[in-house]
């Protein structure tokens, strides 16, 4: 099987470890020269940048969060002069906060080539026929991953969000072979084509590669009896770059991670300590390549352990598990990205109801849906008609606000806080 990059994903450690130094002091040194809000945390830490001497002093270096992300909206911490930046994305965030990527010519060329190692390593070639059914637009899926499979040669197919028949027409007229998209989206034509009565073994399916949102190894079971396809899964966050910071080769045993475009380390995230060796912990990532937008030691809030053996499939990049959670309530829906913090920032706005609210994602049939129950903090007298008024109310603007369809469950006074406060703010029943 094809590997993209043989130099870089089967380096010798030493000579990765070796890189990675050289790139990271190149990377601390421009978030100084460039960025204020780097030389303040610096500065008021005491580092200055030539005393980096080893990996280990990484450690030392301050974190990155979302909060800082959007705090710096749009450009705060954009590294280069505008004119370098030659495209943006936006994170599949709400629409009040967005956090902003920008690329500069080098680093979209970069972006291509860690997306087309995913490609190949999920077997894709150019005798393929992509189709990819990520959205094309501010959200980083659609564009990473059609440069990649272009750069592969593969012929490309960009649909994007089409409705499910056509995306089923599309395979059958140019007999698609691979299928590049979210996992619940491939069930979702999966449904679809059985409505339909087309057999999986009608068309010319072979391959799939999925990611951007959590799926377990019974969703790939699924997909893959469902599609007559073999299905990898493949990982990245906006903050990176967006997609291209690892994915599964052939051996499926994990997926394996860029380390000579992101160093990354798994903490304990509450003490922010390194957890031992092939422990769970968040995903902690500073950039290595990027000149546009170089992030230090940025939290993921993606839990996984990461295994540095390795691989039989030859290349030598450590291997990420699944993620299994997160360290937050963020919810994914439809490629958005959902915080509870948003939706309680809406609800404020409406006296009738208590800040005590629950997000539920469910998969009843073929979409998955997000339902709000949200409680209420008194009855009103006149009940019925208020309650549905209301209900249509807040259901518009959490709407408007977060960008998905959404159904607004409203619960008598107390049926959350009456629980001492003690109930998730998220729960996804997918996986289960
Ligand atoms: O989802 C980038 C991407 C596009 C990845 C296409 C893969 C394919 P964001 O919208 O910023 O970026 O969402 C990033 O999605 O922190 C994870 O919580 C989650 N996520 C991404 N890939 C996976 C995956 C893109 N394979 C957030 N499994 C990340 C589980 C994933 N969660």
């Amino acid at each position: 099987m094809a590997i993209y990059d043989q130099r870089h994903e089967c380096m010798n450690r030493e000579e990765l470890l070796q890189l990675q130094l050289e790139r990271l002091q190149a990377t601390v040194n421009r978030c100084y020269k460039n960025v204020p809000f780097y030389r303040r945390r610096l500065d008021d830490l005491g580092i200055e940048p030539e005393g980096l001497q080893s990996l280990d002093d990484l450690r030392a270096l301050p974190f990155t969060t979302k909060e800082d992300l959007r705090a710096s909206y749009p450009y705060d911490l954009v590294a280069v002069p505008l004119r370098e930046v030659v495209r943006f994305h936006l994170s599949s965030g709400t629409t009040g906060a967005p956090t902003v990527i920008a690329y500069t010519a080098n680093d979209l060329q970069h972006w291509t080539n860690l997306v087309a190692r995913n490609l190949a390593a999920g077997e894709i070639t150019r005798e393929d026929v992509v189709q990819i059914f990520f959205g094309y637009g501010l959200f980083s899926g659609g564009f990473g991953l059609h440069q990649g499979a272009e750069a592969i040669g593969a012929s490309v197919l960009p649909v994007s969000e089409a409705e499910l028949p056509q995306q089923v027409k599309i395979m059958q007229d140019f007999r698609s072979t691979a299928l590049i998209g979210m996992p619940s989206y491939a069930l979702s034509i999966a449904e679809t084509m059985e409505r339909m009565d087309v057999e999986p073994n009608s068309l010319s399916l072979r391959v799939g590669l999925f990611g951007a949102e959590p799926w377990s190894e019974e969703r790939r079971a699924e997909i893959e009896q469902r599609l007559y396809i073999r299905a990898y899964d493949i990982y990245g966050l906006s903050e990176m770059g967006g997609p291209g910071v690892a994915g599964e080769c052939p051996e499926r045993c994990g997926l394996h991670l860029a380390e000579d475009h992101y160093l990354i380390e798994v903490l304990d995230p509450d003490s922010g300590a390194p957890v031992p060796a092939g422990q769970e912990g968040e995903l902690v990532f500073t950039t290595l390549s990027k000149e546009a937008l170089p992030l230090l030691r940025y939290r993921s809030g993606d839990l996984a352990s990461v295994d540095p053996s390795p691989c039989p499939c030859g290349r030598t990049t450590a291997r990420m598990s699944r993620i299994s959670r997160r360290t937050d309530d963020m919810v994914i829906i439809h490629g958005m990205n959902i915080f509870p913090a948003d939706v309680a920032q809406v609800l404020a706005a409406f006296p009738e109801v208590s800040p005590h609210f629950q997000l539920v994602v469910e998969r009843p049939g073929a979409l998955d849906e997000l339902n709000v129950r949200v409680e209420l903090a008194g009855l009103p007298s006149d009940i019925g008609e208020k309650v549905l008024r209301l209900r249509d109310d807040i259901a518009a603007r959490l709407r408007a606000e977060l960008g998905v369809d959404l159904r607004i469950i409203l619960l008598e006074p107390r049926s959350l806080s009456g629980q001492g406060g003690k109930y998730p703010r998220a729960v996804d029943t997918r996986n289960r």
